[in-house]
């Protein structure tokens, strides 16, 4: 299948989470420099109406291009649960509420567990990265790392969930990990090698 190319240019970061977009620069560092995000730009946080990673992506890519005329980059991304029939999932951020406590959402998905007489879990990430283009075409990308759950939470590194994620072949949690290790194996890496190889030109 053709790819729509990146023209070049400006490239919009539609994320108002601090985590992905720290991470999302770090991957770009060698391919682009003209970033620039959602946020600094002052572009509202559209709704996330869909009903899958690939839908809230390409909503969210959509309307960073429409709104600023450039290029934009969308990142939909959470924690599955196999215990919890994929839960969070598309809910990731939501589980977490208003103030975006992940100590809290992690805890949820603790007790949720619990309620099943369990304490762990096969659980994967996934990451849709969704490149829209002003005229509204997307370019969408989907990136997976396996692994399982531990709890109490472990490290303070990474965002999100990552305190209790361990990545299968690895004895620490993406939360004890280096962001460079982080980045050789997560759901965005690979979301983000699928993108640059089919959009980008290396
Ligand atoms: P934007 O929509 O503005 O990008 P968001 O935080 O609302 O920010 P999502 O709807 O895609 O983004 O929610 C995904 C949630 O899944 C996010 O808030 C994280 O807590 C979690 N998540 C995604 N990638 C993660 C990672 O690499 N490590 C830990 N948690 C992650």
């Amino acid at each position: 299948m053709a790819r729509r190319r990146f023209p070049g240019g400006r490239l919009v970061v539609a994320t108002h989470n601090p985590g992905k977009l720290r991470e999302l620069k770090d991957l770009f560092a060698p391919y682009t420099t003209g970033l620039v995000s959602a946020g600094d730009l002052g572009l509202p946080e559209p709704e996330e109406t869909e009903t899958t990673f690939e839908g809230n992506a390409e909503l969210k890519a959509r309307a960073a291009a429409t709104a600023s005329g450039a290029c934009a980059l969308a990142d939909d991304s959470g924690l599955c649960v196999a215990a919890l029939d994929g839960a969070p999932g598309i809910y990731s951020a939501r589980w977490a509420g208003e103030t975006k406590d992940f100590a809290v959402a992690m805890e949820k998905i603790r007790k949720e567990l619990a309620a099943k007489g369990l304490t762990t879990s096969k659980a994967w990430f996934v990451c849709v990265l969704s490149l829209g283009f002003p005229d509204g075409h997307c370019e969408t990308f989907e990136g997976r790392v396996d692994g399982d759950l531990v709890f109490p939470p472990r490290g303070t590194r990474g965002f999100g969930y990552d305190p209790i994620f361990r990545p299968d072949g690895h004895a620490i949690t993406f939360g004890e990990m280096d962001p460079d290790a982080k980045h050789a194996m997560s759901h965005r890496a690979r979301a983000f090698a699928q993108l640059i190889a089919a959009c980008f030109d290396a």
